[in-house]
C-alpha cells in the first residue's frame, strides 16, 4: 500500500450549513475538492485510528464516485474499517442506525437531500457523529476551521472497489464491508410497530400509495410496505433510485409530489398517501381528500404514539424547531410533558435525544423522527402513522378532525422566495432587525402584535447558545409570522416567510387555510417589505 500526501492549496473555507456541505456537482468535481472537505472531516475527528465509519449516499449522481474517493481516504487515515451500503445507497435514517447499532466513530453521508441531482445539479457531504445524529455545531465550526488552512489530504494507492458486491474487502490494510442497505433499519422498524396489525389493515382492503420519487426509500419501501407488509404490489411508485431522480425535484411537499396529492383529492383516492425524499429523512402524508401539514402530523403522531408498541410507555417530551407552528405545545401540555423549541435543523434535536428529555421531534419542513435514530425519518413516519390508523381504525381526515376538535387548528404555510440576491436578502433582514423592538404595538388590518424578536436558543443540554435563529412577530391571540434565511440553498438566497394562525376548539377549524391566511401574508409583507426589498410580489413555492 502506498499512502500519497497530496498537496493542495488552501481553498475557500467550506462552511458546512443545516446539512452538511451543498454545492452543486460541478463544483465538487474540481480537483481535490471533495477530498479537501472530507480530509478536513477526518482532520477533526478524535479517535480514527482503528475505528469504524460508515459511508452511503442517496444514490444521487457523482456519488459512486466520492464513495470511492472517501473510502481511499478513511484507509489512508487510518479507520479500521468502513461499512458501505450495496450499491453506496444508505437513506439518512438508515446510515444513523447503523453508526449506532454499531458503535461507529461516525458516518459521511452523501446527499443534497431533498435538492434536484444530475451533472448540473447539487451534491452535498454531511458529517454525522457517534450518537447517529449531524454533527454539533463545535464540530461544524472546526471543520470549517480547518477547511481554511488545509494544505495537504491522504489517500492510498488503490483500484476502486464493487459496490454492488455484498462481503469485506481488503482496502489498503483496511476492511471495507459492503452490506444490505435495508436489512437493518427493516428490523428495527420491526421493533417499533406492529407489523401484524398493519398487515391485517392492508388484508382487509386498506390501500396505500407511498411516492417514493426515484429516490433513496424505494428499496427500503418495496421491501417493507409491498414485501413485509403485504401491501399490494404498485403501491410504492417511483421504486428504482435514479441518478438524477427521473429529472424530478425530490422534495415531498404539495408542488413536487403534485401527482400524489392529485391522486389523494380524487375519486379513486387510496386510503392513505405518503411520500419521502432524496435521502429518506423527510415525509409527506396525505388522507383520501386530507392533506396533513408537517406541523400537523406532529402534532397528531405525539398525541397517538403509544398507540404503537415503542412507545407504549409515553413520550418523555416533544421536540419542534422554532418555525413549526405549535400544534405540538398544545399536546405536550395535555400529556403533561415538556414541548422544547430549537433552531432549525434536525442537530439541534440530538442533546435532548441523547438526555432522554425527548422522544419525538419535528420540523414544518416535513421532518419527524424519534429517539431510534439521530435523523428525521421518512419510512418511520409513515409506519407510525399507518400503526396508529391500524389500531384506532378511522380515515385520516376523521383522526384530524378528532384532533382539532380537542385541540384547536394550526392553520399553517410556508412562502419561499427563491434564487434570491444574497445582497438583497440580507438587507431585508438587517432592516427588520433593526425593527424589531419598534415592532410591538403596531396594527396591521385586524392584527396587533404583541412581541417580536430574533430567536436565539440556549441548549438545556450543554448550555451552548446558538443566536439569530430567525425573526419571530408574535401577534395577539396566538397567530405568528417567521421570517429566515435558508442555510441550504446553493444559488443565491431563499427568504422564508412561516405563517401560522391559531384557531381554537369550538372555532372555524373547517375552513380553507389560504383565506385564513389572508391577513398574515397582507402583515407579513408589510413589515418585512418583501416586494420592496426583492421585486417579487408572489412566493416561489408555497407549503
Ligand atoms: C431546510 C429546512 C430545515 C431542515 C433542513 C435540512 O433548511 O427548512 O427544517 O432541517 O432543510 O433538511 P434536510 O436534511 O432534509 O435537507 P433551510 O435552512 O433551507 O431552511
Amino acid at each position: 500500500m502506498t499512502i500519497s500526501t497530496i498537496k493542495t492549496a488552501p481553498y475557500e473555507g467550506q462552511k458546512p450549513g443545516t446539512s452538511g456541505l451543498r454545492k452543486k456537482v460541478k463544483v465538487f468535481q474540481q480537483p481535490n475538492y471533495a477530498e479537501n472537505f472530507i480530509q478536513s472531516v477526518f482532520d477533526v475527528v478524535e479517535g480514527k485510528e482503528g475505528a469504524l465509519l460508515v459511508i452511503g449516499g442517496d444514490g444521487r449522481f457523482h456519488n459512486r464516485t466520492v464513495i470511492q474517493q472517501a473510502i481511499r481516504m478513511a484507509a489512508a487515515n487510518g479507520f479500521g474499517k468502513v461499512m458501505v451500503g450495496q450499491g453506496g445507497i444508505f437513506s439518512t435514517p438508515a446510515a444513523s442506525n447503523l453508526i449506532r447499532q454499531y458503535g461507529a466513530i461516525g458516518g459521511l453521508i452523501l446527499s443534497a437531500s431533498h435538492n434536484p441531482g444530475g451533472p448540473d445539479e447539487d451534491f452535498g457531504i454531511k458529517y454525522n457523529v457517534s450518537n447517529g445524529g449531524p454533527a454539533p455545531e463545535k464540530v461544524t465550526d472546526a471543520i470549517f476551521q480547518r477547511t481554511t488552512s488545509i494544505d495537504r489530504w491522504l489517500t492510498v494507492e488503490t483500484p476502486d472497489i464493487d459496490l454492488d458486491a455484498l462481503g469485506t474487502v481488503d482496502v489498503g490494510g483496511m476492511t471495507v464491508e459492503i452490506v444490505d442497505s435495508v436489512a437493518d433499519y427493516a428490523a428495527l422498524m420491526e421493533t417499533l410497530f406492529d407489523f401484524d396489525a398493519i398487515r391485517a389493515m392492508a388484508a382487509g382492503g386498506f390501500r396505500m400509495a407511498f411516492d417514493a420519487m426515484s429516490a433513496v426509500t424505494g428499496p427500503y419501501a418495496h421491501e417493507i410496505f409491498e414485501k413485509r407488509l403485504g401491501f399490494a404490489p404498485g403501491t410504492v411508485r417511483n421504486g428504482t433510485p435514479l441518478e438524477d431522480f427521473g429529472h424530478h425535484h425530490p422534495d415531498p411537499n404539495l408542488v413536487h409530489a403534485k401527482a400524489l396529492y392529485d391522486l389523494m383529492m380524487s375519486a379513486d383516492a387510496p386510503d392513505f398517501g405518503a411520500a419521502s425524499d432524496g435521502d429518506g429523512d423527510r415525509n409527506l402524508i396525505i388522507g383520501k381528500g386530507r392533506f396533513v401539514t408537517p406541523s400537523d402530523s406532529l402534532a397528531m403522531l405525539a398525541a397517538n404514539a403509544h398507540l404503537a408498541k415503542g412507545y407504549k410507555a409515553g413520550l418523555k417530551g416533544i421536540a419542534r424547531s422554532m418555525p413549526t407552528s405549535a400544534a405540538a405545545d398544545r399536546v405536550a401540555q395535555a400529556l403533561g410533558i415538556a414541548c422544547y423549541e430549537t433552531p432549525t435543523g434536525w442537530k439541534f434535536f440530538g442533546n435532548l435525544l441523547d438526555a432522554g428529555m425527548a422522544t419525538i421531534c419535528g420540523e414544518e419542513s416535513a421532518g419527524t423522527g424519534s429517539d431510534h435514530v439521530r435523523e428525521k425519518d421518512g419510512v418511520w413516519a409513515v409506519l407510525l402513522w399507518l400503526n396508529i390508523l391500524a389500531v384506532r381504525k378511522i380515515p385520516v381526515d376523521d383522526l384530524a378532525r378528532d384532533h382539532w376538535a380537542r385541540f384547536g387548528r394550526n392553520y399553517y404555510a410556508r412562502h419561499d422566495y427563491e434564487g434570491l440576491p444574497t445582497d438583497k436578502a440580507n438587507a431585508l433582514i438587517a432592516e427588520l432587525t433593526a425593527a424589531l423592538p419598534a415592532l410591538p404595538g403596531k396594527r396591521f388590518g385586524p392584527l396587533t402584535i404583541a412581541a417580536a424578536d430574533s430567536f436565539s436558543y440556549a441548549d438545556p443540554v450543554d448550555g451552548s447558545v446558538s443566536a439569530n435563529q430567525g425573526l419571530r412577530v408574535m401577534f395577539e391571540g396566538g397567530s405568528r409570522v417567521v421570517f429566515r434565511l435558508s442555510g441550504t440553498g446553493t444559488e443565491g438566497a431563499t427568504l422564508r416567510v412561516y405563517l401560522e394562525r391559531y384557531e381554537p376548539a369550538g372555532g372555524a377549524l373547517d375552513e380553507e387555510t389560504p383565506a385564513m391566511l389572508a391577513d398574515l401574508i397582507a402583515a407579513a409583507d408589510a413589515i418585512a417589505g418583501i416586494e420592496r426589498h426583492t421585486g417579487r410580489t408572489a412566493p416561489d413555492v408555497v407549503t
